[in-house]
């Protein structure tokens, strides 16, 4: 591990950030509305490469009480993979790691926290509601961002943590170096932080500019990870690629100098062949997402021009910049279905399309579906076979424009 700490690691400070994709003016991706507001708020969505730490993430920052606040509709919980997903990591952490004090960082609906002891766990979690429902539930949980301030406090409340856990978040704060410093304070000597984010070499692989939204300010390579890592004396030792949104990283990490090891140099190999530490690869990708657009609404016009009914299934961050960046409204999609109870009866952030429960409006004069949950596709195909068998047809842009059967 040290001759690759010395080689990967670069001191100072990060330098300029290389733009290379924008996505126009965009709204706040789970901001969905019981109306349609034209004086919503919209910042624009560019994408940028630090070529000095291989960061890629937003140019421009969203405030986060914008994002998470006590509305935040996103319900972790909301789809079995999701559901199953959570219970198989709690499970193997009790297993692996059998820890005395378990820490979440953004516990959403505690479909990760509840499978373990109440007495065990500490939760951190920005969204009221759902702070709301863990508690509820038997956990404590702190209604707060995430920053080595908060960390620090919460250690002198509760000691030391011996799995400091987080899913879909880390990618969500603005400061890394203050986030992942934190966590260091957080953990016990031989304790083990373990967290899960989009891939940015799936990102590129699919073409899933989606994946790029006010949330995600960063979409990670497991090359920019390890650099900033160390710089806060966390050192990754083992990597898990998960099919899960669209393709995520699980990273493992312990205090630098901890006695567990893996080798995560086929995972670096890997995504330097892929060229993910280069800028033209990145400059490569958005020309790929000029052509996604294009193919997209080549498609959904030529449905419509025949008459057929297309919904979109799924009212996801993601279809916000889709709709967003490409210009699809009612004109193209009639309406939006999604489980989630919170989301239906509203409009879409941007595009102001309506969204309506599956029971509403997946009905049999539906032709087609735009897979707006793409990364749900094996369960909402296995899910959706009547829909099938009578002749409808998804369609999704991932990682090209097609029609799936
Ligand atoms: O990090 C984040 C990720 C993990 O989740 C967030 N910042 C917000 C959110 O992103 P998303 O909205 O793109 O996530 P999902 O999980 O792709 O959203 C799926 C949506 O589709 C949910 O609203 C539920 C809905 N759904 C449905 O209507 N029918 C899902 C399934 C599987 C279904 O069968």
């Amino acid at each position: 591990m040290a001759s690759l700490t010395k080689t990967l690691y670069k001191e100072g400070q990060s330098g300029p950030m290389i733009e290379f994709l924008d996505l126009g003016m965009q709204p706040i991706a789970n901001n969905f509305a019981d109306t349609a507001d034209k004086d919503e708020y919209k910042y624009n969505l560019s994408v940028g490469f630090d070529p000095d730490t291989c960061l890629v993430s937003l140019m421009n920052k969203v405030d986060p009480k914008k994002m998470f606040n006590d509305s935040y509709e996103y319900r972790s919980s909301m789809s079995n993979t999701m559901q199953q997903h959570f219970e198989n990591i709690a499970v193997r952490i009790s297993v692996l790691f059998n820890p005395r004090k378990v820490l979440e960082i953004g516990s959403n609906d505690g479909v990760f926290i509840k499978h373990f002891n109440p007495q065990d766990v500490v939760a951190i979690e920005p969204c009221g509601n759902m702070v709301d429902v863990t508690t509820k539930m038997g956990f404590t949980t702190y209604k707060n961002f995430w920053s080595k301030d908060v960390a620090n406090k919460l250690k002198n409340v509760h000691g030391e943590f011996d799995v400091v856990y987080a899913a879909n978040c880390m990618c969500h704060i603005h400061d890394l170096s203050d986030a992942f410093s934190g966590v260091a304070d957080a953990l016990s000597d031989d304790g083990v932080f373990i967290f899960e984010d989009p891939s940015l070499a799936s990102t590129v692989e699919n073409v899933a500019y989606d994946q790029f939204y006010d949330e995600h300010q960063h979409i990670f390579s497991v090359t920019a990870l390890y650099n900033l890592l160390l710089k806060e004396g966390l050192e990754i030792y083992g990597v898990e690629k998960l099919s899960v949104h669209g393709g995520s990283n699980r990273i493992f990490c312990q205090k630098i100098g901890g006695n567990r090891s893996g080798n995560i140099i086929p995972t670096l190999i890997e995504e330097s062949k892929q060229g993910l530490a280069k800028l033209s690869t990145y400059k490569d990708f958005a020309e790929s997402v000029i052509q996604s657009k294009d193919d997209l609404l080549t498609i959904l016009k030529a449905y419509k021009d025949i008459g057929h009914k297309v919904i979109c299934y799924g009212a996801t961050s993601k279809t916000t910049t889709i709709f967003n960046y490409c210009g699809i409204g009612t004109d193209l999609i009639e309406y939006i279905t999604d489980t989630t109870p919170n989301k239906q009866g509203k409009v879409s952030p941007g595009m102001h399309i309506p969204i309506v429960s599956p029971e509403e409006g997946f009905t049999d004069d539906v032709d087609i579906a735009f897979l707006g949950a793409w990364n749900f596709q094996k369960e909402i195909m296995a899910k959706e076979q009547a829909f099938l068998e009578r002749g409808g047809s998804f369609i999704t842009h991932v990682p090209y424009t097609r029609v799936v059967k």
